[in-house]
């Protein structure tokens, strides 16, 4: 038992109720046998092999910022990790990491920026989310609002805003003079180009909407999720000395999306997961393809299958290249003892950023080469986000 339990990770709580019961009855049986005083060194030898859970912080990307700002809210007295990873991910709002987190980014067709994000509690695998979410720029603590102030998972809109200013949240615009020059130079410079249409008139390869159906099939460019300033989800886990984990996302989605489209972020399983008992995981990329194959999800089922972080991250994103061999994106995973790994595909090289009690709380930007997968030249007239 003792080999065990300094092999695997126990929370300290937990360690300490085992403690105090083995302690208890082994005093009972053997202290009139052995004498009072060397039971009291055997039970305080016991103490020695207490291993708790490494902490640990990872995020996607070089957000460096937002990971030290979760490990140092982790390290307050009376903080969770709930309260960690909402800390880490509004920072990455408030600094709008890489114009791709928090206001003023991705300006969808109408010049609007909207936000998606989510908080996933690994004890219970309560979430909280919130998608499209207009005029709030602290959407990580809107998710978290929703985690703990309802019994939902998932508001979306206008009305996950009246929600949110009812929770405290202040309404104010999501446009930047930056976001509406980008948008003003997508529309009247590049003819709306390029955008997320398919199959309708008129052709959305060369001219604006409105769109109606056609039965004409146009081909369109993929949109370079990779490409910088387009790929930049921060999506978070973390696990503390209790071996408690929790998981969040945010983002302001893609660039010149269609309005009302919500990606993978705020989807359970997609833009992350997290269950205390195994491990947790968060991933980036395009969240339209994502979604379908939930890799964060499969990322935890994989760890628990017996795989390590890295090798898990991976049978996630292969399932995904094989059905959209373009795919660009990436998954961080976390298990419960503290090793993590990554993987990724369809750019060079993926960065992650970590902080541990093995980095001395300092933050680590790792990175990992990335599979690209060579697409056969007959698939390249079909359309790079489908198969
Ligand atoms: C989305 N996954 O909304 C997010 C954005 C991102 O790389 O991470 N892009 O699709």
């Amino acid at each position: 038992m003792l080999v065990g339990i300094t092999t695997t990770c126990v929370g300290t709580q937990d360690y300490l109720a085992w403690h105090a019961v083995v302690t208890a009855s082994v005093y009972e049986r053997h202290h009139e046998v052995y004498g009072q005083n060397t039971m009291i060194v055997v039970l305080l030898v016991f103490l020695l092999p207490l291993s708790t859970c490494k902490q640990v912080v990872i995020n996607t990307w070089h957000f460096s910022q937002a990971a030290q700002k979760a490990w140092d809210r982790l390290q307050e007295a009376g903080s969770d990790v709930i309260d960690a990873v909402e800390a880490g991910c509004t920072k990455c709002e408030q600094d709008q990491c890489d114009g791709t987190v928090g206001y003023g980014g991705s300006p969808d067709e109408n010049g609007e920026t909207t936000l998606d994000a989510m908080i996933m509690d690994g004890q219970d695998l309560n979430v909280g989310a919130v998608a499209a979410l207009r005029g709030i720029k602290n959407a990580v603590g809107v998710a978290r609002a929703v985690l703990e102030h309802t019994q939902h998972s998932l508001l979306a809109g206008e009305l996950a805003a009246e929600f949110a200013v009812q929770m405290g949240f202040t309404k104010e615009t999501l446009e930047t003079p930056q976001s509406h020059e980008k948008w003003e130079k997508w529309k009247e410079e590049r003819a709306c180009q390029p955008n997320f249409w398919t199959d309708v008139t008129p052709d959305p390869t060369k001219t604006c909407g409105p769109y109606h159906p056609s039965k004409e099939e146009n081909g369109h460019e993929s949109h370079g999720f990779g490409a910088s300033g387009n790929h930049d989800t921060i999506g978070m886990v973390v696990l503390d000395h209790d071996g408690r984990m929790a998981a969040g996302t945010s983002t302001n989605g893609a660039v010149h999306k269609i309005p009302g489209r919500v990606g993978d972020s705020p989807i359970v399983g997609a833009g992350a997961y997290v269950d205390a008992s195994v491990g947790g995981a968060a991933a980036t990329g395009d969240g339209d393809i994502m979604m379908r194959l939930l890799p964060s999800f499969r990322a935890v089922q994989a760890m628990q299958s017996g795989l390590p972080p890295a090798l898990a991250a991976q049978e996630a994103i292969t399932p995904i290249i094989k059905h959209y061999p373009k795919f660009i994106g990436a998954v961080v995973a976390l298990s419960k003892d503290g090793t993590f790994g990554a993987a990724c595909h369809g750019i060079p090289k993926f960065e992650f950023s970590v902080v541990s009690d093995e980095t001395d709380g300092k933050v680590v930007v790792a990175s990992v080469p990335c599979q690209i997968t060579e697409v056969p030249p007959k698939s390249e007239a079909l359309n790079s986000r489908g198969p």
